[in-house]
C-alpha cells in the first residue's frame, strides 16, 4: 500500500499527523502501511462486533475531522492517534510488534452503539470499540488517549497472562485479585502511553481519563486511587479486595507501582500534585517510571498467569526485578518494600 502523510483535528489532542493509505489520485483510508495497516472504522451507531462490516473513513485531501463532535471523523482522529501512540510506546520501550507481538495491525471502531458511556476491548472481535458518551456523565466520545492506552493493554494482557475475574455477576460487574490486576495494569501502561507521547495538549500524568470532563476531574488516578469516589477505588489490601467490582480493586496495585515509580508522600509532576500515603505510615522511595514500568512489563509477559492475584504480583515483579537489576539491589527492595507499602502479604 501506498504512504501518505496526513493531518487530523482531534476532538482531544489538538492537531496531529497521521499516516495514511493512498488509494488513488485523490483519494485515502484511515489506514496506517507503517504500523500494520493499523485502522480505525466507524460502527455508524450499531453495537458492531465485527470490524469487516465497519464503515472505512476516507478522504479526498488526506485531512481528517475538524475537531468538532458533529464531525464523525474527529473522533477517528483521536482513536488512531491514540492507538498510533500506543503501538509506539510498546514498540519503542519494550520491542513489542503489535498488541499480539505478532507484526498486526490494531482495530479500532468509533461511534459504538447508541449513547454508549464506555470504551472497550473486545477480545471476539480482537478490536477496540468506543462508545459516543450518554451525553449526561459521559459528554463526548470515550476517544482520550489514556483509555485508548488502558483498553489496548487488556490486549495485550489477553496475548499474555490473560488475566481473569474470578467471578462475574448477573449484571456482568467483574470480581476478584486477578482482573482488579488487569484493570490495574490497564491503568499503569495507560498512563505511560500518555508519558510516551508528550502532546502539549494532554499532558502526561498519572491519572486516568482525565480529559472526560467528568466532575471528580479523573476517572481513576495511581498516586492514590481512593479519591476516586465514582467506583470507590482501594489504596491498600484488604478482605474488603473480596468484594470490591475490578476497577475499585486495581486500585492496591496500581498505588504500588506509583510507589516504586514515584515514591510516597508530596510531589509535583507537570501541574500535578500528587501525595502518595502508605499503609505503615513509613516512607517509600521511588526508583522512577522507567524501572518501574520495565519490571511491571517484564511481570506481565514472564510470570503473571491467569490466575495471579496480588501476593502472587509481588512475587512475579520480584523475579523481573531480579532479572533486570539482580536480587540484591535498590531496585529490588524498593519492589518489596512498594507491596508491603499497600498491605500485601510477601
Ligand atoms: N472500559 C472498561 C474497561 O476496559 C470496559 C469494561 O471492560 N468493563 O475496563
Ligand atoms: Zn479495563
Amino acid at each position: 500500500a501506498a504512504t501518505a502523510s496526513g493531518t487530523g483535528n482531534s476532538l482531544f489532542a489538538g492537531k496531529v499527523p497521521l499516516t495514511t493509505t493512498k488509494t488513488g489520485s485523490r483519494s485515502y483510508v484511515l489506514k496506517d502501511p507503517s504500523r500494520w495497516g493499523t485502522e480505525t472504522r466507524d460502527a455508524k451507531g450499531q453495537e458492531l462486533e465485527v470490524f469487516a462490516r465497519g464503515k472505512k473513513f476516507t478522504s479526498t485531501t488526506n485531512k481528517w475531522g475538524n475537531g468538532a463532535v458533529s464531525s464523525r471523523a474527529s473522533a477517528a482522529v483521536d482513536a488512531q492517534y491514540g492507538i498510533t501512540k500506543t503501538l509506539d510506546f510498546y514498540k519503542k520501550t519494550f520491542g513489542r510488534k503489535g498488541i499480539a507481538n505478532n507484526s498486526k495491525g490494531a482495530k479500532a471502531m468509533v461511534h459504538f452503539g447508541n449513547k454508549v458511556a464506555n470504551a472497550f476491548w473486545d477480545p471476539a472481535c480482537g478490536c477496540m470499540l468506543y462508545g459516543d458518551g450518554d451525553g449526561d456523565m459521559f459528554k463526548k466520545p470515550l476517544v482520550v488517549l489514556d483509555v485508548t492506552g488502558h483498553e489496548l493493554t487488556h490486549g495485550v494482557v489477553d496475548a499474555t497472562a490473560r488475566l481473569e475475574p474470578t467471578r462475574v455477576d448477573q449484571d456482568g460487574n467483574q470480581y476478584g485479585e486477578a482482573g482488579s490486576l488487569n484493570e490495574s495494569l490497564a491503568d499503569i501502561f495507560g498512563s505511560n502511553v500518555e508519558f510516551s507521547a508528550n502532546n502539549a495538549k494532554n499532558p502526561p500524568n498519572y491519572l486516568l481519563g482525565e480529559k472526560l470532563g467528568l466532575d471528580q476531574k479523573f476517572l481513576r488516578r495511581l498516586d492514590k486511587p481512593s479519591l476516586d469516589e465514582l467506583e470507590g477505588a482501594i489504596d491498600y489490601w484488604s478482605p474488603a479486595v473480596y468484594d470490591a467490582e475490578v476497577h475499585a480493586g486495581s486500585g492496591v496495585s496500581s498505588h504500588a507501582y506509583y510507589l516504586l515509580a514515584e515514591g510516597s508522600g508530596r510531589k509535583k509532576i507537570g501541574s500535578v500534585t500528587y501525595d502518595s500515603p502508605t499503609f505503615d505510615g513509613l516512607p517509600v522511595k521511588g526508583i522512577g517510571r522507567a524501572k518501574a514500568t520495565a519490571i511491571y512489563y517484564r511481570a506481565l509477559t514472564r510470570y503473571m498467569v491467569s490466575t495471579t492475584d496480588f501476593h502472587d504480583a509481588r512475587v512475579a515483579t520480584l523475579k523481573a526485578a531480579k532479572d533486570l537489576y539482580g536480587a540484591g539491589s535498590t531496585e529490588y527492595k524498593a519492589v518489596d518494600r512498594s507491596w508491603a507499602a499497600v498491605n500485601v502479604t510477601p
